[in-house]
């Protein structure tokens, strides 16, 4: 891959994420469920919960988002919520079985006193028993130490695509931004939630390139949410190519093989994807889920459904 000189030590070329991207079906199926069963219960998804604790207004141009300030969506954008009223849905949430609670922030970067806000909210969040991570942008390595001290667990900060792809979806940051957040959240010693979203119109390549960089970094992210694109009326690909059912299971067992120990995250998109499918994507190692009415700003699969759905596979959440 082009930027190949910033990693040492190369786990996997974006070649070889091609060539299992590109295996014969009943083959990658079966090398992801060999990698899965070796590494984890198989019959065992986590489930998280997100909440948008500050919606709209963003400054960045992601192609995708319903929440940036430039794309008329109906969106309605809304202030930093108030820490007890995030506390409310994190009961709400525990109720309901999640195991860890997402905050999501349309923000490029926090600002520091928002940050002592949100820091109160993990604080809050962990005394329920409940884990912690959160999405705010940007972040500098003080930024970081501060969410350690309070306790933080997860920070999820996507790769979103390949670095080729990337600048046809987003301009005002950089892909090296992602990468120098990503370093200053793992050195805070933090644990790390980064993936991307497919379904972009982006080619093979480009699937195989964010995997390779996901498996590639100095450290595998413990958590990797794969999303299929919501594509939502008003934002640049609202009329995006959905992706192929197939070629999504393909894209979460190539995650699976590639990063064996992290929990592999079946994110947006489940709204729109069949019972079968997410099966699909559960046998190829999908350990994870979002679980609730919505994920940030749009529907997810009900609760409903989803109880059914776990019932028919047998599966149970993570205690
Ligand atoms: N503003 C912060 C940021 O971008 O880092 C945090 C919130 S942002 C909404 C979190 C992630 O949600 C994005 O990186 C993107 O991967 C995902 N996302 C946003 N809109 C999406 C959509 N329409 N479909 C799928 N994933 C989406
Ligand atoms: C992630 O990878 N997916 C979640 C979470 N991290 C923050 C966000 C999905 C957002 C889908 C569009 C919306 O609801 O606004
Ligand atoms: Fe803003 Fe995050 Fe949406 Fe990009 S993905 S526009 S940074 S809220």
């Amino acid at each position: 891959m082009p930027d190949s000189h910033i990693f040492t030590n190369l786990r996997w070329s974006r070649e070889d994420v091609a060539a299992l991207l590109a295996l014969p079906f009943p083959e990658l199926m079966y090398r992801a469920q060999t990698v899965h069963r070796e590494n984890f219960d198989p019959a065992r998804v986590q489930i998280s919960t997100l909440l948008s604790i500050k919606t709209g207004g963003c400054p960045e141009d992601c192609g995708y988002c319903p929440q940036a300030a430039g794309v008329e969506t109906g969106t309605k954008a809304s202030r930093l919520m108030a820490v007890e009223a995030v506390l409310a849905e994190a009961r709400a949430a525990k109720e309901k079985g999640a195991a860890r609670f997402c905050m999501g922030a349309a923000w490029r970067s926090p600002k520091d006193h928002d940050l002592e806000h949100v820091c109160d909210m993990i604080e809050g969040v962990k005394a329920l028993g409940l884990e912690t991570c959160v999405t705010l942008g940007m972040l500098t390595a003080p930024q970081t130490a501060r969410l350690k001290e309070a306790g933080l667990d997860y920070y999820n900060h996507n790769l979103d695509t390949s670095p080729e792809y990337y600048g046809k979806v987003i301009t005002t940051r950089t892909y090296q931004d992602r990468l120098d957040t990503l370093a200053n959240v793992r050195d805070a010693g933090i644990n790390v939630c980064c993936g991307g979203i497919v379904g972009m119109g982006e080619d093979e390549s480009d699937r195989a390139g964010l995997i390779a960089t996901l498996a590639n970094l100095p450290q595998p992210p413990e958590s990797v949410p794969i999303n299929a694109l919501v594509a939502v009326e008003g934002t640049p690909l609202a009329k995006a190519e959905p992706i192929d059912a197939i070629d999504f299971v393909r894209v979460v067992a190539a995650a699976r093989i590639t990063m064996p120990k992290s929990y592999v995250r079946l994110s947006a998109g489940r709204e729109a994807m069949s019972d079968e499918a997410q099966a699909l994507c559960f046998l190829a190692g999908a350990n994870s889920i979002f679980h609730g009415e919505k994920l940030l700003t749009t529907k997810n699969a009900s609760v409903n459904h989803d109880e059914a759905l776990f019932a028919r596979l047998g599966i149970q959440p993570e205690a």
